[in-house]
């Protein structure tokens, strides 16, 4: 495969102005009549070019210039590319192509799902539909009409509003779609089927009436509001915050079952993954309520960054994600504790971006070049791209900060930019200088930000020396030092806030400032402080970076209860606990497990005037993924043990305790979706894990009683987690099994009872994986179904993953190859666990190396998988 590089960028020689689409749809393919409207770009230097179009699995049936039928010599069909060598400077071109999208395993372009046709053109699936300059700064005005039956597919959607329908012969029927706003291809959507319809209304600031309408399966017509209501929040909060109103006079969300990632923006017709917008009180949890609203928003969202004003070429495509993504988490924040967001998404970010950061396929926020653009869709381009913005945000205040986003979009409505045009945006209007800032686009890898005190008690003086340093990443050495943002305060030892006075003189400075680090050592001195101060360091996590500081137990202890940074008490609850487990790994079983942690928590259980849904938070302990991310060479089966040992010790030490919170939390009345009613939830869940992992007698009974009682997935799933975690086999063979039987038709469920299953160290082995593969439900075609199973368990059961005879890694390794020839996308980002073999002891590391090896060696290797693979043997 080739690679493709930013440097070699070249504006369109042709634009197309205009789209006409009609799409016969049959049962054994569909064929495509696309007239286009192009003419020579004024602005390309390439005059007299030959037209370019590109085309991927098409059947070409017929081209025609200005109405002319083409003679085989005078056009190209490459299969990859139709190329008309001579062209005038404006002309019409007709193309028909033959599609099947009955036999479309790769669920790009044009495809079936339960019976349905539905689409997914981003990043390059346009050009399966028909060829096309398929660029995303190549954009068109779409007109749409869809031919088909109308027995079987009575819906036919697309972009913009519907501008005519009728009967045809033989039972069909047509439907016309246009849209008004200009854009790429990778934004045109199709949907045809037998959909039932949902339907509500918005009015704009501005008093317009928009028609909101959901299109789902009938049998899920009952778990549209909650999305329906967020869509509703979603449209309110872009108006107010940024001054967005919607544009179209419809917006739709349609529901598929088989989709490759989670939801996609296209242009008034946004198309989801049935498990990212189908809820209800009995089949979604609390987790999965608030993806749901998040997803929303940020496909809403979407609408303005990135629609209106869209990416130039896929480098930017961090343009997009990384400012979309920071509006859903605002967004998010608003709707519920901003403290618990930041917690959840830093979680995240130091759990996987930090690991891709440090690993064979590390990329910059704006990468120099790719193989397959598929494979860029990464924790890097979203959440990485998302801290940028808000880092820019955090230097620039609210105001500026919205200055610069109306100018941004004022500017470049219309337009398809680049991430530079939304820093100079940002730049132009609050007169700050980021040149340096822009680095964050250009250079990979996490910045380590280590921090020395001291402190001399003469003169009252503390002063920090704060030093970065980028790591190497592949292709880039010897890295600039960054802009970073760096809040911090002081505590007295009483955990007061003391000022942070920067010269002698100073009296009344500020209790928490923030730092600009710029070069690649500073020195901030503090004065008038009688003693020694505990510091808080990155506060609220103001930049994504590593730090690093020699704190003792005693100043964690201490900042967990003190800090008035919520952020950074959750944050030193979490680095005791890493410290605690750290030290217990490979240790004997009977080697003491530092007391003071179940003494912290025990405060925390007892403690009713603390925000409890941050309690929630800080009772979860570093995901055994996290542990292994900060370790120099992992030995994964240590690592689960001494996590485990802790667990287990504290769920001993707290019993009666945890009991209490039980009891206490557990809901009383009706079922809320607030936030206080998801703390006690999570809460009760917790407790009652922790008890089930020592087979605690009573919290089985308790156990028992909520799987059999619960009112809502929330309950009945921590029950069943918990059951399946424990000891106690009977019950948990029985519970599976009464879960199974409630919930087999539904398909949502079902994921979530095989990735219980797969996620489970005491469930989840192999030879259970394995039987779930065969399990009725399962269908290698549905990506949620391959992910609950085989993404769970290589993602998240680490200790069956890495069983040290490496049957975990030849299972995923046969499992991606599988996978590839039917959907390289999902083979791609399931192959992600092998790629991290250097992160590994070398018992292990040599095992998922070979493994590796063994898909490099497979026949026909995509170049989804081909990039991913060499890159990370390289
Ligand atoms: N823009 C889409 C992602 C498309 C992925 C293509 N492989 C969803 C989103 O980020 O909103
Ligand atoms: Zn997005």
């Amino acid at each position: 495969p080739q690679t493709i590089y930013l440097s070699e960028y070249k504006v369109p020689a042709y634009l197309v102005d205009h789209v006409d689409l009609r799409f016969e749809l049959f049962e054994d393919g569909a064929r495509v009549h696309s007239t286009l409207s192009v003419r020579r770009n004024p602005e390309s230097a390439e005059a007299g070019a030959p037209l370019f179009l590109h085309g991927d699995s098409l059947k070409l049936e017929s081209v025609a210039l200005n109405g002319s039928v083409l003679a085989a010599g005078d056009f190209e069909d490459r299969g990859d590319a139709l190329i008309v060598p001579s062209v005038p400077e404006q002309f019409e071109l007709q193309v028909v192509t033959w599609i099947e999208p009955q036999n479309n395993t790769r669920l790009e372009g044009l495809y079936k799902s339960s019976g349905m046709f539905c689409t997914q053109c981003e990043a390059e699936g346009f050009r399966c539909i028909t060829f096309y300059p398929d660029r995303p700064d190549v954009m068109a005005r779409f007109r749409t009409r869809i031919e088909a039956d109308k027995g079987a597919y009575p819906v036919l959607l697309s972009n913009g509003n519907s501008v005519a329908q009728g009967e045809l012969e033989n039972g069909r029927h047509f439907v016309t779609w246009e849209d008004p706003f200009p854009k790429p291809a990778y934004l045109f959507a199709l949907v045809a089927g037998d959909l039932v319809e949902k339907k509500n209304t918005f009015t704009t600031c501005s008093g317009r009436n928009i028609d909101l309408r959901m299109y789902v399966e009938p049998r899920n017509a009952q778990k549209c509001d909650f999305a329906m209501d967020a869509l509703k929040r979603s449209m309110r909060w872009d108006e107010d915050v940024y001054g967005r109103e919607y544009d179209l006079d419809i917006f739709m969300i349609v529901a598929v079952d088989d989709f490759n990632m989670g939801a996609m923006e296209n242009k008034g017709l946004n198309i989801f993954n049935s498990s990212c917008v189908l809820a209800s009180q009995d089949t979604a949890t609390d987790a999965t309520f608030q993806r749901i609203e998040a997803i929303v928003a940020h496909e809403y969202f979407h609408n303005w960054s990135g629609n209106r004003v869209t990416c130039r070429d896929w480098f930017q495509l961090s343009l997009k994600e990384g400012f979309t993504v920071f509006r859903d988490s605002q967004f998010s924040a608003d709707m519920g504790s901003p403290t618990v967001k930041r917690i959840e998404d830093v979680t995240l970010l130091r759990t996987a971006q930090f690991a891709e950061d440090a690993g064979p396929m590390a990329h910059p926020v704006r990468p120099a070049s790719y193989m397959e653009i598929s494979n860029f869709y990464t924790l890097t381009i979203y959440e990485k791209g998302a801290e940028v913005v808000r880092m820019i945000h955090n230097l620039l205040g609210d105001e500026l900060f919205r200055k610069g986003s109306d100018l941004y979009f004022e500017r470049h409505d219309g337009q398809a930019v680049t991430t530079d045009d939304f820093v100079k945006a940002m730049e132009d209007a609050s007169g700050r200088d980021l040149s340096q800032f822009r680095l964050w686009y250009e250079q990979a890898g996490t910045p380590v930000v280590s921090v020395e005190d001291d402190y001399d008690a003469d003169k009252g003086v503390y002063g920090l020396t704060i030093r970065q340093n980028i790591p190497d990443t592949p292709g880039q050495t010897g890295k600039k030092p960054q802009h970073i943002p760096f809040a911090m305060g002081l505590l007295d030892s009483k955990g007061q806030p003391l000022p942070l006075n920067i010269s002698a003189g100073e009296q009344d400075g500020p209790l928490e400032r923030v730092l600009e680090l710029t070069e690649a050592e500073h020195r901030f001195e503090f004065h008038g402080l009688a003693e020694r101060p505990v510091p808080s360091l990155l506060r609220d996590f103001s930049a994504p970076v590593r730090v690093q500081y020699p704190w003792s137990r005693e100043q964690l202890l201490f900042l967990m209860s003190h800090d008035p940074d919520g952020f950074n008490r959750w944050d030193a609850g979490q680095r005791l606990a890493v410290d605690v487990i750290q030290s217990l790994v490979g240790t004997p079983e009977q080697a003491e497990v530092e007391p003071r942690l179940a003494d912290a928590y025990r405060k925390l259980l007892n403690d009713a005037s603390l925000d409890q849904a941050l309690v929630a938070k800080m009772l979860l302990l570093p995901s055994e993924a996290y542990l292994v991310e900060l370790a120099e060479q992992a030995d994964v089966p240590a690592i689960h043990a001494a996590r485990e040992r802790v667990l287990k010790h504290l769920a001993q030490e707290l019993k009666d305790d945890l009991l209490a919170c039980y009891q206490r939390n557990r809901e009383q009345g009706d079922y809320q979706l607030g936030p206080d009613a998801i703390a006690r939830r999570s809460l009760c869940n917790t407790a009652l894990g922790w008890l089930m992992s020592i087979d605690d007698e009573r919290a089985r009974e308790l156990a028992l009683e909520q799987f059999r009682s619960a009112d809502n997935m929330t309950d009945r799933l921590g029950a069943l987690r918990a059951l399946v975690n424990s000891g106690f086999a009977a019950d948990r063979e029985q519970a599976l099994e009464s879960f199974y039987q409630r919930f087999s038709d539904d398909p949502q469920v079902v994921e979530l009872w095989f990735s219980v299953q797969a996620s489970s160290g005491q469930a989840g082995q192999l030879p259970h994986i394995l039987q779930l593969l065969e399990h009725p439900a399962f269908d290698w075609k549905n990506p949620n179904k391959v992910r609950s199973v085989v993404g769970v368990f290589a993602g998240q059961n680490l200790a069956a993953f890495h069983n040290p005879d490496g049957s975990g890694y030849q299972f995923l390794a046969g499992q991606v190859c599988r996978l590839d020839d039917s959907n390289p996308q999902i083979a791609s980002r399931l192959v992600t666990p092998l790629t991290r073999w250097r992160k590994f002891a070398p018992a292990y590391s040599s095992q998922m190396k070979a493994a590796l090896e063994g898909i490099r060696d497979k026949d026909n290797l995509s170049r989804d998988l081909y990039e991913v693979v060499h890159k990370s043997l390289a």
